[in-house]
């Protein structure tokens, strides 16, 4: 494509160009739940699963009495019929999960007005989950992603044990909430597997948890390590939490020279009848991200903050520690006035370095919807941005939206990671 070096003189030429560029631009989609098609079961796609989306879930709860217990027992295809009725037939879809489903399926020719899922059924059995997965990619414009990698979930570790996967779209990322967030449930499982630790975190515990990272590590080649963490994360403290910080997991971050991501602001199972769908969000102490960007300046932590009340202070953060690289508006802020708003707000106190968003897609059809969704939020809080640039009289041009473009939706997060 060629790029006119003339600037762009008014606000209709500045829009057009940044929704073009935007539109057009690859992504890395950082952080998804997604897994590639030689994780098999774990690999979720189609109406089914797309309905079966914890967020479509929480919003079932809303509108229908059905006990928890009832809903759980229900066979999968019985619980999407049932979202399907209660949220896309007696009434309009209109929340931003239910709305990306009709994307979704508009999208693929289907007819969001149907009255059951019998057509969505049939276009998603003739599909083979190979070609699927390169042709969604392929259509949302994502480059390739990061998973979400467990190594302590048993039928994730099969996987990775005869191999994962060869597929260079999906890249790694070793996941440490077992380990950081339920250390005594994470602690009998590398006893059973024959790693000498203790729930006291005493004796060989660090040497033996790094020799688990270590092993996994080498088997994932993942691009960071990650974890959420609660709203009331505290660092550094006398937890067991601190502790393994300092003594397995950021000793691993400078070995390996790998990132951190710290996903901060979760209360998980506020209500457990919900399942994955119980989750809820608090505000976080953000001077605990700038204690340990002190202690630790050499390990580059990606970060991203669950409550909206804490995205000033996390830009603040940012620019005070050229360790941390925010990135994406995560979970409950992935509405458009939300990400707008923190877009817009990262770029006037960041610039372009920080990661503009990640899809946290569970289901692959959702690439659909999350990403056109979010581009065209970008790209609108860009127009604003640029639009005011030529205002105070600094001519913007093609060249200049195509690199923070890049920047913004791949390169930064590739610089951080070292991928090529
Ligand atoms: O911890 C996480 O990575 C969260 O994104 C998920 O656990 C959460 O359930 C989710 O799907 C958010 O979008
Ligand atoms: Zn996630």
């Amino acid at each position: 494509m060629t790029t006119s070096p003339e600037p762009l003189r008014s606000h209709e030429a500045i829009a057009a160009a940044v929704g073009e560029i935007v539109g057009s631009t690859k992504v890395v989609d950082m952080h998804t739940h997604l897994f590639a098609p030689e994780f098999g079961s774990l690999n979720l796609w189609g109406i089914d699963e797309l309905l079966n989306y914890h967020y479509l879930i929480a919003e079932l709860f809303r509108v229908s009495p059905i006990r928890y217990d009832d809903w759980w027992a229900m066979p999968r295809a019985a619980q999407a019929d049932m979202i399907w009725s209660e949220l896309f037939v007696k009434r309009a879809p209109i929340s931003e999960a239910a709305q990306g489903v009709v994307r979704v399926l508009t999208g693929c020719g289907l007819d969001p007005c149907a009255p059951d899922l019998t057509q969505a059924r049939e276009y998603y059995a003739a599909q083979d989950p190979v070609a699927h997965a390169e042709r969604v990619l392929d259509m949302a414009g994502v480059d390739w992603l990061v998973m979400t990698n467990d190594p302590l979930d048993p039928d994730e570790s099969i996987v990775w044990l005869s191999g994962g996967t060869t597929n260079a779209r999906y890249r790694a990322a070793l996941r440490l909430d077992r380990i950081l967030n339920t250390w005594p449930d994470a602690c009998s499982a590398l006893k059973a597997s024959g790693y000498d630790v203790t729930e006291d975190v005493s004796g060989d515990t660090f040497h033996e948890g790094r020799r688990f990272l270590n092993q996994w590590i080498e088997r994932m080649k993942p691009l960071y390590l990650a974890v959420s963490l609660p709203s009331d994360f505290v660092f550094p403290d006398e937890s067991v939490r601190t502790r393994l910080l300092r003594g397995i997991v950021l000793p691993a971050c400078l070995e390996h020279r790998l990132p951190l991501a710290l996903m901060i602001g979760v209360r998980r199972q506020v209500n457990p009848n919900m399942r994955l769908a119980g989750d809820a969000v608090g505000r976080a102490d953000i001077a605990c991200v700038e204690r340990l960007a002190s202690e630790y300046p050499q390990v580059r932590c990606l970060i991203t903050v669950l409550s909206r009340e804490n995205q000033h202070e996390l830009c603040v953060t940012a620019r005070k520690f050229r360790s941390l690289l925010p990135f994406g508006c995560w979970w409950f802020l992935n509405n458009p006035s939300i990400v707008r708003e923190i877009t817009q707000e990262r770029l006037e106190m960041l610039g372009a370095t920080f990661v503009v968003q990640h899809s946290d897609a569970r289901i692959l059809d959702q690439l659909l919807y999350k990403w056109p969704v979010s581009r065209k939020i970008i790209a609108e809080a860009l127009t604003e941005t640029y639009v005011s640039l030529a205002d105070a009289g600094r001519p913007v041009t093609e060249q200049d939206i195509r690199t923070d473009a890049r920047r913004l939706l791949a390169d930064n997060f590739k610089q951080w990671v070292g991928a090529a």
